[in-house]
């Protein structure tokens, strides 16, 4: 498929290495990757569904040991420490690649290997940038054909130039020799013993946010773990904003998210361009311009449901592989905690064992059938309110950056910076409830600076300095904002409904960047006046209820400075003096 002399000696490398009985292309076409879902039947790694209610659908089984990315074991490999310590795991790099060239060796004897030329981002477009994965996965070459693009066509982009190495085998799938390792130096990501989303897809967040960001870092652009979502208003003008929110936060909800019916009465409409990931530079125009350089959603699936997230639903209804949801074996569909009030009568858990909606533990607990981290991989074009723009090559511009956590007190539902480097600041101090996309305790609080704790490929305070240095390229910047749907009243009840009516805090945080609203100035920034959230048509939300929502505790916020500061001292010296001199101002302003 190509004269590429550096994917040729890549790929003779790998197959000296692993030796693979076999290697096969994935050239993108349809009659092939027909013939491997059928063979990922026969082998037991997908099951067929229901083709009449979920045309093209599967779902996969993963072993138990292996439901969610692992921190603990991804690592970011760089010749010095501090490159990429203190927050990432680091390995020195040539002694990484000596453990890895070890556990690979071998390791797909008897396997087939496939060869999966991908572009991150529409292909052929200036921004978008290629890898090759290697892998023994079928799994993950049926997943990436759906998050990617990927084949031919690719190949035919690459010409003789360069691209991301990726080797994957998940091997013997032991949790003692899983490995997620990352070479930004060298371009090159070597994942082994997992057969989970994030861990191998290489594409997504191995490529599209640790190798980007450092690419970015290098050359100028910015790779952040956001959706990008498009608001429409009645006069058919579209602002478009980013968001940064942590794993399992709701940024494919916020992304697709159903305008509330007195929204969609006057004309708003809400158009999805990404739901995880945006590459993001300065335009010619001076704005800040963000692509999706994905292809499809990696989607939590519980708490998916017609009323939460109709859009996400309704773009798992076919050409979709389901991974660890309940299985109803009555009509091969099936289900996952949340969905609807009708658990399956006669069903297998995501262990694949029988299960239905009635059964309760040892504390009269309902048992759950699908694992919380269980996804749906669903292509791009599914989704009914896929933008236009979606393929455009230069993306679409953006008017606010929006970031975002889970904290049951402490952050309001909204506020506004004042300015970038004050924006930079509310993103460096984002902290955040972990939940089951990793492994690890849920509903922990962390520090999770612009939700890539997880994802910066190089060390925490040059990013930091990355992201200062961005503000004084970009002649028109983005209002940056912080919102929290997830304040809880003292029975631990969510206090703002969220979901479509999150786009309430949309319209005021556009109307903020147009001029056309005043706000309230506290301590840590800009909070709207109660009356400023339209709350018409919302049941059981009071002008009071606002309030509350936006009341900031100045003894907590003072607490928080002292989390703030561990947490920079903890990041080392390369943590921006600029920072160090917001957070002097926060603690003043604390303290009027
Ligand atoms: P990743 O794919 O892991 O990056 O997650 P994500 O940020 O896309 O999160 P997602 O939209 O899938 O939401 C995760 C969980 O948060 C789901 O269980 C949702 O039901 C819940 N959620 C999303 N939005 C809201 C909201 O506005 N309010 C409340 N209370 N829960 C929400
Ligand atoms: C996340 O954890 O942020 C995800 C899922 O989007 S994974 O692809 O597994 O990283
Ligand atoms: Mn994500």
């Amino acid at each position: 498929m190509t004269t590429n002399k550096k994917v040729l000696d890549f790929i003779e490398q790998s197959k000296t290495l692993c030796q693979p009985d076999e290697i096969v292309w994935i050239d993108g076409s349809e009659e092939q990757l027909d013939a491997l879902r059928a063979q990922a039947v026969k082998e037991k790694v997908l099951i067929k569904l229901n083709q009449e209610k979920l045309p093209g659908c599967y779902l996969h089984r993963t072993t138990v040991n292996d439901v969610a990315r692992v921190e603990g074991r991804t690592f970011i490999c760089s010749k010095n420490k501090d490159d990429s310590a203190p927050i990432n795991n680091w390995m020195e790099t040539s002694k990484a690649f000596e453990l890895l060239n070890g556990l690979f060796k071998g390791v797909m004897k008897g396997r087939t290997m496939y060869v999966i030329p991908y572009s991150m981002g529409a292909v052929g477009s200036k921004f978008s940038k290629i890898g090759i994965e290697l892998t023994d996965s079928i799994y993950v070459v049926l997943n990436m054909a759906i998050m990617t693009r990927v084949g031919k066509k690719v190949m035919d982009a690459l010409g003789d130039g360069d691209f991301v190495k990726g080797l994957h085998s998940y091997a013997e799938l032991s949790e003692e020799k899983r490995y997620i390792c990352h070479f930004p130096e060298e371009n090159t990501i070597m994942s082994i013993n997992s057969n989970y989303g994030g861990n191998v897809l290489l594409g997504k967040k191995c490529f599209a946010l640790r190798i980007a960001s450092y690419l970015g870092k290098t050359e100028g652009w910015m790779a952040e773990h956001m959706l990008i979502l498009g608001i429409e208003n009645p006069k058919g003008e579209i602002k478009y904003v980013a968001a940064a929110f942590p794993s399992a936060c709701g940024k494919t909800n916020l992304a697709m998210l159903i305008p509330p019916e007195i929204y969609k009465k006057k004309g708003y409409k809400v158009w999805c361009v990404g739901d995880d990931i945006a590459w993001i530079r300065v335009g010619e125009d001076g704005r800040l311009w963000a692509v999706n350089p994905e292809n499809g959603f990696f989607g939590v699936a519980p708490g998916t449901n017609m009323k939460s997230n109709p859009n996400a639903l309704l773009s798992t209804m076919k050409n979709t592989i389901f991974t660890n949801v309940v299985e109803n074996l009555d009509d091969e569909t099936v289900w996952w905690e949340g969905l609807d009030k009708n658990p399956p009568k006669n069903a297998l858990d995501w262990k694949g064992n029988p299960w239905n909606g009635d059964m309760k533990d040892a504390d009269g607990k309902p048992i759950k059938g699908a694992h919380p981290n269980s996804r749906f991989t669903a292509p791009a074009i599914n989704c009914p309110c896929l933008s236009d723009k979606f393929e455009a090559p230069d993306g679409v511009p953006l008017s606010a950056i929006i970031f975002g956590g889970r904290r049951a007190k402490t952050a309001p539902l909204v506020y506004q910076s004042k300015g970038w480097d004050n924006g930079v600041f509310v993103g460096s101090i984002m902290a955040s409830e972990t939940t089951a996309a990793a492994t690890g305790a849920v509903g922990v609080v962390r520090r999770d600076p612009m939700a890539m704790r997880p994802f910066v490929g190089y060390n925490m305070g040059d990013y930091f300095r990355h992201w200062i240095e961005m503000g004084k390229k970009i002649k028109n910047k983005p209002e940056i904002f912080n919102v929290n749907w997830f304040r809880t009243d003292d029975e631990g009840n969510f206090i703002w409904p969220g979901f479509g009516d999150n786009l309430r805090v949309l319209e005021w945080i556009i109307n903020r960047c147009e001029g056309k609203v005043d706000a309230v100035e506290t301590p840590i920034g800009y909070v709207p006046h109660a009356e400023d959230i339209n709350i018409e048509g919302l049941n059981g939300v009071t002008k009071e209820t606002i309030e509350d929502l936006l009341s900031i505790d100045v003894e907590n916020w003072k607490k928080e400075t002292e989390g703030i500061e561990s947490f920079y001292k903890e990041l080392g010296e390369r943590v921006p003096e600029e920072l160090y001199a917001e957070l002097d101002a926060l603690k003043k302003n604390l303290n009027k």
